[in-house]
């Protein structure tokens, strides 16, 4: 997210679902697991496909997508930048690029052309894995076949270089003249369904609503006078910043909303321990999870279907959430439970509500809370309550006679000129040595939904898929002598594993998979807590770890 923040200034699909999946002639899906993870769109592209839109597949494993792919680029992890400067690489030697794009809407192009001319097909083929003569082949594809549409998801943005990867995405975009256009663009699919929305929220240590900078002094008066509050100028911590700060002492107290991390965090045995060190821990959830079983305060929140609100989606649009039911037991929206919070413990959070424009927490209802938003986001300004009642909009929408944005950068970027970045491929924070000679890449399948809080309580996707599975190359097999459905334990320089090996040819050997929706088989038990030290993501993506027959 906060990568393409810093390369056009938000973090969000550029196009629009719509003019991506009908107008584009090519497609780079490019560590997004796209079928089984955002099944609708995979379906579109399905369609796209189809039509005669030419799908090309990065992935270091043969996921479903890339059975309507013209072709696949099985590449290893970690090594996006050197396959992304290739493709550069070729569209330049080749003359191939947009020059026009390139003269008129960016800068920085020398500086890229210096870094990408060490990346010939042939130098990056010794760090990806793929044929001089593929690398190629896609870049003649996908320079012949424009507008063409990039869309990547977490297998771009988890490893320590992942600013660096989606600043590379658009360098190759930028450099086919593939932005602002329909069908075209860089496109990150978000992934939780409001995830979007909590970012333009400012649910980020360093923005307040609509990416007003922490740091910048008239966005703070802003919100001072607004909230009355006196927060402070600097960032705050992201979340694996936080658990080593509660590991070190530093932090005495966290409130966990809507998170698990005892599942989702790199390296569970060491939050495990941050954890426990607190002072206080309080969970809100709609569920006990694994986070909750060591928290001192647990508040029942009520779920998406028993409250009212707003969720704005991965193309940027704002739709209404309607409450089909009331909120079971003593649960209440979060809304209310935060507000409530928020007015007992004013005056230790250093705020006086009643000082502000919004002078009060006494919302009536969520739409109340959206005039609020509407006020302060200059994004949302437009997107009120009434004029979403059917039809959801999508920022920017500055106010309510503008029909909202479709897609971003048509004429301009946010910037100005589209600025390349010169980006060097650099190695994961850890590589396979003799202890620990696998590559584990973690993620996700189609039957659940992470840390497994939710659709582990649902008796059909447990029937379907019961339980965690360790993917192993079938020539890794044979060598370890595991057959399909034995187990195996994987162990890393952190933690260990037992889990059902499922013998099939999708990752190159050498390369193993795990998801973390079994905390009987918690991936993360495993992975490792680099971070990328700007966007401060973990390498979710790659760890090192020694697999064994049991
Ligand atoms: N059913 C279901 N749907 C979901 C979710 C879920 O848990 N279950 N979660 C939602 C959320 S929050 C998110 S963020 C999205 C995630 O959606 P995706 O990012 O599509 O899912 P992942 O499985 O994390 O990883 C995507 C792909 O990255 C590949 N990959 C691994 N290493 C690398 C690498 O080094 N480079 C590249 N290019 N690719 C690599 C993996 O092989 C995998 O196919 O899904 C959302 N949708
Ligand atoms: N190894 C590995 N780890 C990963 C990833 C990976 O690819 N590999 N992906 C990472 C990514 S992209 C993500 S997004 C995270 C996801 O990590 P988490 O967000 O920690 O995962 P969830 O299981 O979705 O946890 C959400 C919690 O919110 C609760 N919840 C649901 N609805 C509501 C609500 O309305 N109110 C409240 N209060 N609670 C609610 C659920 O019950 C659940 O306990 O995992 C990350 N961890
Ligand atoms: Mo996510």
């Amino acid at each position: 997210m906060t990568g393409l923040a810093a390369a056009f200034g938000s973090g969000a699909m550029t196009n629009s679902i719509e003019d991506l999946t009908t107008q584009a002639k090519s497609y780079l899906i490019i560590g997004s697991n796209t079928t089984e993870q955002h099944p609708v769109i995979g379906m579109r592209l399905r369609q796209a496909a189809k039509r005669g839109a030419k799908l090309i597949v990065a992935d270091p494993r043969k996921t479903k997508i890339t059975d309507f792919a013209v072709m696949h680029l099985q590449h290893k992890p970690g090594s996006d930048i050197a396959l992304l400067n290739s493709l550069m690489n070729v569209l330049i030697a080749e003359d191939l690029y947009d020059k026009e794009f390139v003269a008129n809407r960016t800068e920085g192009f020398d500086e890229l052309k210096a870094c990408v001319a060490k990346y010939t097909p042939e130098y990056a083929e010794k760090i990806t894995g793929v044929s001089a003569e593929d690398v190629r082949k896609a870049a003649r594809l996908l320079a012949a076949n424009k507008p063409g549409a990039l869309i990547y998801a977490m297998g771009i943005t988890q490893h320590v270089t992942g600013h660096q990867n989606v600043l590379s995405t658009a360098n190759l975009q930028m450099l086919l003249g593939n932005m602002g256009v329909p069908g075209g663009g860089v496109n990150p699919l978000r992934g939780q369904s409001n995830v979007q929305g909590a970012c333009d929220m400012g649910c980020l240590p360093n923005f307040y609503p609509a990416y007003q900078k922490v740091v910048d002094e008239p966005a703070h008066t802003k919100f001072v006078e607004a909230w009355g509050n006196a927060a402070s100028l600097t960032p705050g911590l992201t979340i694996v910043e936080m658990m080593n700060a509660a590991h070190s002492g530093k932090l005495k107290a966290m409130f966990v909303l809507g998170e698990n991390p005892m599942m989702s965090d790199p390296d569970l045995n060491h939050v495990r321990e941050a954890l426990n060190t607190l002072d206080f821990l309080v969970v809100q959830d709609i569920f006990m999870n694994e986070t909750a079983e060591l928290a001192d305060v647990v508040l029942p929140g009520a779920s998406f279907a028993e409250k009212d609100g707003t969720n704005t989606n991965t193309e940027r649009r704002v739709q209404r959430v309607r409450k089909a039911i009331e909120p079971l037991g003593d649960s209440k929206p979060d809304w209310v439970i935060l507000c409530d919070l928020f007015k007992r413990v004013e005056a230790r959070l250093g705020t006086d509500r009643s000082k502000g424009k919004f002078a009060s927490w006494d919302y009536e209802s969520p739409k109340a809370i959206l005039a609020e938003i509407n006020a302060v986001a200059p994004s949302y300004g437009g997107i009120t309550w009434e004029r979403i009642e059917n039809v959801g909009l999508q920022w920017p929408c500055p106010n309510t006679e503008h029909p909202g944005t479709q897609f971003l950068h048509a004429g301009k970027f946010t910037r100005g000129l589209g600025k390349f970045h010169a980006v060097e491929w650099m190695p994961p924070a850890e590589e396979p040595d003799e202890k620990y000679p696998f590559v584990l890449t973690t993620g996700r399948v189609l039957f659940h939904f992470h840390g497994g809080t939710m659709s582990r309580r649902s008796a059909g996707l447990n029937a379907i898929y019961p339980e965690g599975k360790v993917e192993i190359h079938p020539q890794d097999a044979t060598k370890l002598g595991v057959a399909d459905g034995e187990l195996v334990r994987v162990s890393s320089r952190r933690g260990e594993v037992v889990a059902k090996a499922e013998v099939v040819e999708k990752a190159d050997p050498g390369v193993i998979f795990m998801t973390f929706h079994f905390k009987e088989a918690a991936a993360n038990l495993l992975t490792i807590a680099a971070l990328d030290p700007v966007a401060k993501i973990p390498e979710y993506k790659v760890a090192a770890v020694r697999v064994e027959k049991v």
